[in-house]
């Protein structure tokens, strides 16, 4: 079992953001950040990768096992995110169909092509998501795969190292399940009191009257004071929204809602890295030309502070009040 709060490695080092099997793009940010086949570096750069490498896409597991095998290469890091606990967890969800189940929600999903996981796969797979941590930080950094939160990073600290990061998160759902008080009126108490849920999903409120779900994810950054050091973290989305009431709504729900630009910061001194590329199946789908895909997987350089996304395009992220749209 691994200690769920490592330390990071020094030296420069490449954050990528949520990939969702996607293989291809992951692939081109790989080579335009110059990593070689071997995950090896000219510079001797690091790869982390934030979580949720799998789900939607066309080959979740030749994502995972190659992130597992840069793992192994001491190459890369990676932490949990959401759709590994999920896995973990044993969630049979639509998309998550790769690892050999037929069951889920149905949905436009359905129709995009998920390559399947072979049994030797998927026990390799499963056993590579069992050691993965949850945080990892040094004295400059600290990066999770959704919210960073002090009071949860100080719980699993304390968990030792042969804690098991799914007994951790069933025992921190069960003592909010019998304190009935608390768990009955509130609708967000278990993402937002289980602190691995916490970490890895971020927090909630209970969702204003015509939203599309009962909870929406709240902009934790915004109030992310006290700890100096850069956080960087995956898992909210940044996808263009197009015009129209659909767009409207997601708009309202969406935590980066109200930001105008969506190469920034997401505040001071905390960036989210994940530029929505959980949606690629669905412009596939749609038959649109590729040249024109909104969506982006890239990499956030350290100490450089630049993006680069699948394209090749390196960015300045802004500062989090400058622009226009998600
Ligand atoms: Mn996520």
């Amino acid at each position: 079992m691994p200690e769920l709060v490592q330390q990071l490695p020094d030296g420069p080092i490449d954050f990528i953001g949520d990939v969702h099997g996607e293989l291809d793009a992951l692939q081109r940010v790989l080579t335009h950040l110059g990593y070689r086949s071997d995950g090896s570096h000219a510079e001797g750069r690091h790869l982390v990768f934030l979580g949720d490498l799998v789900d939607r896409g066309p080959d979740s597991p030749a994502v995972a096992l190659l992130v597992r095998q840069l793992v192994i290469n001491r190459h890369a890091s990676c932490i949990l995110g959401n759709h590994e606990m999920n896995v973990l967890l044993g969630k049979h969800r639509t998309y998550n169909r790769w690892l050999g189940h037929r069951e889920g929600i149905s949905g436009p999903l359905e129709q995009a092509p998920q390559r399947m996981a072979t049994d030797s796969e998927r026990v390799k797979i499963l056993d590579f998501f069992r050691t993965l941590p949850v945080v990892l930080e040094h004295d400059e950094l600290r990066v999770v795969h959704a919210c960073w939160d002090a009071r949860a990073v100080e719980v699993l600290r304390r968990a030792g190292p042969d804690a098991d990061v799914v007994s951790c998160l069933r025992v921190a759902d069960d003592a909010l399940r019998r304190a009935t008080v608390v768990g009955a009126s509130d609708p967000c108490a278990k993402a937002n009191l289980n602190p691995i849920r916490r970490l890895l999903c971020g927090p909630e409120i209970p969702a204003f009257e015509g939203a599309s779900r009962s909870t929406v994810r709240t902009p934790w950054w915004q109030t992310d004071h006290g700890d100096q050091r850069t956080c960087v973290f995956g898992h909210y989305c940044r996808v263009f929204l197009g015009e129209g009431p659909a767009a409207e709504i997601e708009r309202r729900e969406h935590p980066f809602g109200g930001m105008k630009r969506r190469w920034t910061w997401a505040s001071e001194r905390t960036i989210c890295v994940d530029f929505g590329i959980s949606r690629r199946w669905s412009e596939r789908l749609s038959g649109q030309d590729p040249a024109l895909f909104q969506t982006r997987l890239a990499a956030f350089r350290w100490p450089e502070t630049v993006l680069v996304d699948d394209l090749g395009h390196e960015i300045q992220p802004g500062t989090a009040d400058a622009g226009f749209s998600l």
